[in-house]
């Protein structure tokens, strides 16, 4: 923790609120009918997209999952397009046309969310191909979650980014369940970074509810594909607040599962950790609490106020002109 200056801490921080707040008004427009399409939301998962991004620049790439907002925010996609993709808006990151499990900001180096489980790893080798190629330092880290890790094409990226030494970062999130089935069912393996011995990487398996070890871990990993030295696997092991997708009656939650989760809360540990050591103030971490609510509401505002995209433009940007 030393070496993070106190100025990229209140950003963390900052990050972390962002994304728990997009998603918590997320879940209340969607249970308000504001919301068309399904929508799966990260409270909970902070500390692992904000703690492995924190080690990126706008010039490295993710790939993302169906549960992509926090993702997106942590790799510095700006809330009020977001938003309004959110709500179908031609101001929306995709123009609307994606909604919450396609959102994309390829400038940012945000390459999608996407609905297809497992899909991530191909395009985050296609990502450190390019970049090996061309004989740049982008990194691309992979997120997938512990069901995609149960697909063949996890399996195949992986080996393949092993094979050709590409600059990925395979980071499993682990939130205990793959849509309703536990991890503990579904998964062979004790731990699923163990998998990474049979690709011959680093392998890792740390707790996601754990800010500064998630940093650490990423800081190595992003270094080592950084340096050349090919791809690792972190798996970081943490919760959902919310259900699978909003509507989910969670009937696999029990009052103690829930209870646990609120005593792991990770931006609550990060907040104890920081005013522990006297690094930051409450009365600062209040302050950027504040700041962060008046962002996601201007942000709604934006996204209502927006127009709908034309109808005339129902198809374009949905397919390539084929030149
Ligand atoms: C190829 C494919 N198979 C199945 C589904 C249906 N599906 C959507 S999300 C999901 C579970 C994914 O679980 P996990 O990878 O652990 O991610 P989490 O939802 O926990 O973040 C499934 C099976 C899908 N979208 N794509």
């Amino acid at each position: 923790m030393a070496e993070i200056s106190k100025e990229k801490l209140l950003q963390i921080y900052e990050r972390m609120q962002l994304i728990r707040q997009f998603e918590n008004k997320a879940a209340s427009l969607f249970a308000e009918g504001k919301l068309a399409g399904f929508v799966h939301l990260y409270a909970g998962e902070e500390a692992i997209g904000v703690g492995v991004c924190s080690h990126l620049t706008d010039a490295d790439f993710i790939t993302s999952t169906h549960r992509g907002h926090g993702h997106c925010i942590a790799k510095g996609v700006e809330v009020n397009p977001m938003m309004a993709e959110l709500f179908g808006k031609v101001t929306g990151s995709c123009k609307g046309k994606g909604g919450s499990m396609h959102i994309a900001d390829v400038d940012k180096g945000m390459l999608g969310a996407n609905g297809i489980v497992g899909a991530g790893g191909p395009l985050a080798c296609g990502a450190g191909l390019m970049a090996k190629v061309k004989g740049t330092d982008q990194v691309t880290v992979c997120f997938f979650g512990d069901g995609a890790s149960e697909q063949g094409t996890m399996h195949e990226a992986m080996n393949m980014a092993k094979i050709w030494k590409l600059p990925v970062v395979f980071v499993c999130e682990n939130n205990g369940f793959a849509e309703s089935t536990p991890a503990s069912y579904h998964c062979a393996a004790k731990d699923i970074s163990d998998r990474a011995t049979a690709y011959n990487m680093p392998g890792f398996t740390i707790d996601g509810t754990d800010f500064f070890a998630i940093y650490e871990a990423a800081g190595e990993a992003v270094a080592r594909a950084r340096r050349g030295e090919g791809p690792s696997l972190i798996e970081a092991k943490g919760f959902r607040y919310y259900g699978h997708f909003e509507g989910d009656a969670k009937r696999y939650y029990t009052d103690a599962m829930l209870e646990d989760f609120k005593k792991r809360d990770p931006i609550l540990r990060f907040r104890q950790r920081v005013l522990d050591r006297n690094l930051i103030s409450a009365a600062e971490l209040d302050a950027i609490d504040a700041k962060v609510k008046q962002v996601i509401d201007d942000a709604v505002k934006f996204g209502e106020e927006s127009p709908l995209p034309a109808p005339e433009d129902c198809l374009t940007d949905v397919y390539v002109a084929y030149a």
